[in-house]
C-alpha cells in the first residue's frame, strides 16, 4: 500500500491555507495531500474537524532544577504526555548551565533525562549564566555546530544573571556561530531595590511579587537587550513578554527595521496581579516572572498577538507543586522574592489561545497555527521538518475538535504540578487525536505511546539568528581610522 496511514476528511489548516482534504504518511513522514487519496493500511477519519501541525512549544522547563536546588514538578515522561493531551508534538525545553558547570556536561545530563521518558519529540536551548572562557571558546561553539541552536540569557536573578558586558560578549558569540539568543529582559536593580524596601515594610505576600517586578523593569532592560544586540548586529529573541512597555520596545525596534522577535505566553493573557493575590499563599501559584499584570496590558499582548508582533506562543511551563518540594521549598509562609517562579501551562496552551483567540476573533486559524507551531518550527531551525503541511515532513498532525466545551479542572489535566492557575475556565476546542511522525500518541483522551517513543531533534541554523549586516557606525569609523576590527 502508498500509505501506512491516511488521516481523511479533514479541513487541512496551515500558516497560509485551508483545504478540505486527506493527508498520506509513510514511514512517519506526510507522504501525498490531496483529495480521495488511496486507501492507507490505516485509516483515521478527521471527519471535518480542523487538521493543524502538531503543536511546537518552544519554551518549557522540564525536570530542571533551578538555580536555588528545587527540581520542577515535571518529568520529561510527565510534561510530554501533558504537552500532547494539549496537542503538542515538540517542544524546546532548557538545558540549564548553573555556575561552575561545564556545557558537555550539563547537555549530557538532560539528554539522560529525556531519552527513557519523552513521548513526543524534543530539543534543548541551553541557559547561559557562566559564560567562562572554556563556555565562549570551545564549549558553546562546538554544541551550537551540534544541533542547539538557540540559548537563553536572564538580565536578572542573581545566580543566572549576565552584566551587559557578558551580553555583549555572547552577542558577538551567536552573531559568529548563527545562533538565537532568547533574553529574559528585566532591569535587575530595579526590582533588586523595590524588593528590598517592600521586605522592610513586612510586605511579603506573594502579591507583592507583581509589585517588585515593574512594567518598567521589562520596558527598559527589553530596550537595553536590543541596543545591544543591534551594536553587534546580532538578531535577538526576548521571551515571555507581559507589558505594553516591553511591546513598544520590541515593536519599535522591529518597525527600524531590526530582526527582534518575540515571544508571549498564556499567563499574560489570561492572569492579571489580582490572582497573586489569594488567600493562605495560594498567590504563590501564580507567581511567574515578568508577572502578570492587569487588564489593559492582557489587551495589548492580545493586539501584538494579532499585529504581528509576537511571532511565537509558548507555555514557559515552569511547573512547582505547592508544597515544600516547590513553591513553599522556603517555608509556608515565605517571602514573595523566595517562592520559586513560574507557572505551568503546556497542556492548556494551544486549546487557551483557540478558545479566546480564534473562537473570540482575535486572531484567525492561521495566525494560531504560525504561533502555536510555524514560527517556532522557522525561527529555532526545525522548518520544514517540524511546524508544515507538506510533503516530506514529519507527520505531525492534530485533529481538532472545535466545538468540544471543557471546564478545565486540572484532575482532567495530565501534569504533575498539583493545580492549574486556570482552574474552572471554561474553554471551546480540544485536541481529538494527536499524531507524532505518524504515530498515535493521544486518542480519545487516552496516551497511547509508549515512555521513551519521543525522538532529539537537533536543529540547523536558523536564518532568523543571521546578521542583518548593519554594523555599528563605529565599525566603519574604527576602519577608516585605521584599526583593526574588535567585532
Ligand atoms: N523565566 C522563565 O523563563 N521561566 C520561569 C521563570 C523565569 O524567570
Ligand atoms: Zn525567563
Ligand atoms: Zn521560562
Amino acid at each position: 500500500m502508498e500509505f501506512d496511514l491516511v488521516v481523511r476528511d479533514g479541513n487541512v489548516v496551515s500558516a497560509t491555507e485551508e483545504v478540505f482534504c486527506d493527508i498520506g504518511v509513510r514511514n512517519g513522514t506526510i507522504a501525498g495531500i490531496g483529495k480521495k487519496l488511496p486507501k492507507g493500511e490505516r485509516e483515521i477519519d478527521a471527519g471535518g474537524n480542523y487538521v493543524f501541525p502538531g503543536g511546537i512549544d518552544s519554551h518549557t522547563h522540564i525536570e530542571q532544577r533551578s538555580s536555588s536546588g528545587i527540581l520542577c514538578a515535571d518529568d520529561f515522561y510527565s510534561g510530554t504526555v501533558s504537552a500532547a493531551h494539549g496537542g503538542t508534538t515538540t517542544i524546546l525545553s532548557f538545558a540549564a548551565q548553573h555556575r561552575g558547570d561545564s556545557l558537555e556536561k550539563v547537555i549530557t545530563d538532560y539528554h539522560t533525562r529525556a531519552k527513557e521518558k519523552a513521548v513526543i519529540d524534543y530539543g534543548f536551548h541551553l541557559i547561559i549564566s557562566d559564560p567562562t572562557e572554556a563556555v565562549m571558546e570551545d564549549e558553546l561553539p562546538e554544541l551550537i555546530r551540534n544541533g542547539y541552536t538557540s540559548f537563553k540569557v536572564y538580565m536578572t536573578y542573581d545566580a543566572l544573571r549576565l552584566d551587559d558586558y557578558q551580553m555583549l560578549d555572547v552577542f558577538a558569540l551567536a552573531r559568529r556561530e548563527g545562533a538565537l539568543t532568547m533574553i529574559h529582559a528585566e532591569n535587575h536593580d530595579l526590582i533588586r531595590w523595590l524588593t528590598k524596601r517592600l521586605l522592610e515594610q513586612g510586605a511579603i505576600a506573594p502579591k507583592f511579587h507583581a509589585v517588585s517586578h515593574p512594567r518598567l523593569a521589562e520596558g527598559e532592560a527589553t530596550s537595553r537587550a536590543i541596543s545591544l544586540a543591534e551594536f553587534l548586529d546580532t538578531p535577538c529573541l526576548i521571551v515571555h513578554v507581559s507589558s505594553e512597555e516591553g511591546i513598544d520596545a520590541i515593536k519599535r525596534a522591529q518597525g527600524r527595521g531590526l530582526k527582534v522577535f518575540a515571544e508571549t505566553c498564556p499567563q499574560y493573557l489570561f492572569l492579571t496581579a489580582d490572582d497573586l493575590d489569594q488567600p493562605d499563599m495560594a498567590g504563590a501559584m501564580c507567581c511567574c516572572s515578568p508577572p502578570p499584570r492587569d487588564e489593559a496590558s492582557q489587551e495589548a499582548v492580545w493586539r501584538a498577538l494579532a499585529d504581528g508582533t509576537f511571532q511565537v506562543f509558548s507555555s514557559d511551563h515552569a511547573p512547582y507543586r505547592f508544597d515544600e518540594t516547590g513553591k513553599l521549598s522556603q517555608g509556608a509562609e515565605a517571602p514573595f522574592d523566595k517562592i520559586a517562579n513560574g507557572v505551568p501551562g503546556l497542556e492548556l496552551r494551544m486549546p487557551l489561545l483557540f478558545s479566546e483567540g480564534v473562537l473570540g476573533k482575535r486572531i484567525d486559524l492561521h495566525r494560531f497555527v504560525e504561533l502555536t507551531s510555524t514560527r517556532a518550527a522557522k525561527l529555532y531551525g526545525m522548518f520544514p521538518r517540524k511546524g508544515s503541511l507538506s510533503v516530506g515532513a514529519d507527520a505531525d498532525l492534530v485533529i481538532w475538535d472545535a466545538d468540544k466545551e471543557v471546564t478545565i479542572a486540572w484532575e482532567n489535566l495530565h501534569d504533575d504540578v498539583g493545580y492549574t492557575p486556570y482552574e474552572g475556565r471554561k474553554i471551546r476546542g480540544w485536541p481529538l487525536t494527536v499524531l507524532s511522525r505518524g504515530r498515535v500518541v493521544v486518542e480519545d483522551g487516552e496516551m497511547k505511546a509508549e515512555r521513551g517513543s519521543g525522538q532529539f531533534i537537533p536543529r540547523e541554523k536558523p536564518s532568523s539568528a543571521e546578521p542583518l549586516g548593519r554594523l555599528a557606525p563605529e565599525a566603519g569609523l574604527l576602519k577608516r581610522f585605521g584599526a583593526g576590527d574588535v567585532w
